[in-house]
């Protein structure tokens, strides 16, 4: 049997062959703290903790808390590096930090400066490589493969037009795909660049401990230590079918596929909406028959809006569905499929109007809403939001809930 851990005696080949693609994964060095530092440069060199519950105050600037004086129970988002050194990391208690470096720097958060670099970030990047999964406030995934430029050159582009536009610095992993991306942007941290190639999995990856994947939890972790699987290299020598046995068919074969630097997930570059919804509680509960006409302004005026939201988004959808709730709280919905996807109010509103014919309107209501689903962008074809569904029409003054009016 071949050893685990020892990357030379494992299989070179992933079970399926890598995709040519150029994935980068890019990373703000301790990002909080950082940005802290931008506008307190005296602090650089020193070990500063961004954290605690307490809001910054005007006048604060120069007042800086020594972490030794702080009582709480907040935690540390960040450290700098040099307060890493000292034991401080992420989600520490305060105290406990407190006691390990107390003349460290403690600040507190200032989310409006983070969101600001955070955005500034990543248009220098989108200028240069506009293919970019956004993974919360201090990463991203960027696809490379079709930019032109050689690997390394184009990474430290990247890092120089983000140290440019921010005056931080990042770190950045390139390989084929976004599993090793996310581990190689951490491996040469700060300010690091790293790439890595199929011919680099043995060498730099599989000695590597499990937890570095992303969905290797402390759990699985800890389980696969009991196995012996301490290593990546471990885990990719593994017979595939004891991992099955110890954790699913799903996830035991992801493992085995992650161990073996498999990854075929696209990035996401779009949070695509499902659907859209507008919806109205009224001030008091309305009657369909008495109550008709102030339910037909609420139900046009919502088609109205969620028209224009369609319009914002530049999207039309083919589903159109009407929510009522009765006074009793009984909450139902109708949908209405058409014939092609609209972005245009008047096709909403004729939807609509077909959906409540298939409702009760015995009693009163407390809430109207309408939903646009299906959605999809608008094609080439100049179907777009303008053109598509229905006219409008002149169906404005008509009552939508016709049950009642005859
Ligand atoms: P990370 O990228 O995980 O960490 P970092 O940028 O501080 O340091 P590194 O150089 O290792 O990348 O997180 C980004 C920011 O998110 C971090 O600066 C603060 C915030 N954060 C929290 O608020 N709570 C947490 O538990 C973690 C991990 C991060
Ligand atoms: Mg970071
Ligand atoms: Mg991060």
């Amino acid at each position: 049997m071949e050893t685990p851990g020892n990357p030379e005696s494992l299989p070179v080949q992933p079970p399926v062959p890598w995709s040519g693609r150029r994935i980068a994964h890019l990373d703000m060095d301790a990002f909080f703290a950082s940005v802290e530092l931008l506008t307190q440069p005296q602090l650089r060199g020193l070990p500063v903790v961004v954290g605690g519950r307490r809001r910054r105050e005007p006048g604060d600037g120069a007042a800086f808390g020594r972490l030794g004086d702080y009582v709480g129970r907040g935690v540390a988002t960040t450290a700098t590096y040099e307060a890493r050194a000292l034991g401080i990391h992420s989600g520490m208690g305060l105290m406990k930090a407190a006691a390990l470096a107390p003349e460290a720097i403690l600040l507190p958060a200032d989310f409006e400066a983070y969101g600001r670099c955070s955005r500034l970030f990543k248009a220098a990047v989108a200028a240069i490589a506009p293919t970019i999964e956004d993974r919360g406030i201090d990463e991203i995934f960027i696809d490379l493969t079709e930019v032109p430029g050689e690997t390394v050159a184009l990474a430290q582009r990247l890092k120089d037009a983000v140290r440019q536009a921010t005056g931080l610095s990042c770190s950045i992993g390139v390989t084929p795909n976004k599993l090793l991306a996310k581990i190689a942007s951490e491996m040469q941290k700060p300010d690091g660049l790293t790439v890595l190639t199929r011919a680099d999995l043995p060498s730099r990856i599989w000695p590597l401990d499990p937890a570095v994947i992303n969905g290797v939890g402390p759990k699985a972790r800890a389980r696969l230590q009991a196995l012996g699987l301490d290593t990546i290299g471990a885990l990719a020598a593994a017979d595939p079918q004891l991992l099955v046995d110890q954790f699913g068919q799903s996830y035991g074969g992801w493992l085995w596929a992650a161990a073996h630097g498999r990854d075929d997930r696209p990035l996401v570059t779009l949070r695509e909406p499902k659907s859209l919804s507008r919806e109205t509680t009224f001030e008091r509960d309305l009657h369909p028959g008495r109550d008709r006409d102030a339910l037909t302004g609420i139900l046009l005026d919502l088609c109205q809006r969620l028209a224009a939201d369609l319009e914002r988004k530049g999207r039309r959808g083919r589903t159109v569905g009407i929510k009522l709730r009765y006074d009793d709280f009984r909450t139902v919905t109708r949908d209405q499929t058409l014939e092609r996807a609209t972005a245009d109010p008047g096709a909403i509103r004729d939807a609509a109007r077909a959906c409540l014919r298939r409702v009760p309107l015995d009693r009163p209501l407390r809430l109207l809403g309408i939903r646009v689903g299906t959605l999809e962008l608008p094609d080439a074809a100049g179907t777009g939001p303008a053109a598509a569904g229905a006219p409008a029409g002149n169906g404005q003054s008509q009552p939508l809930f016709p049950g009642f009016a005859s």
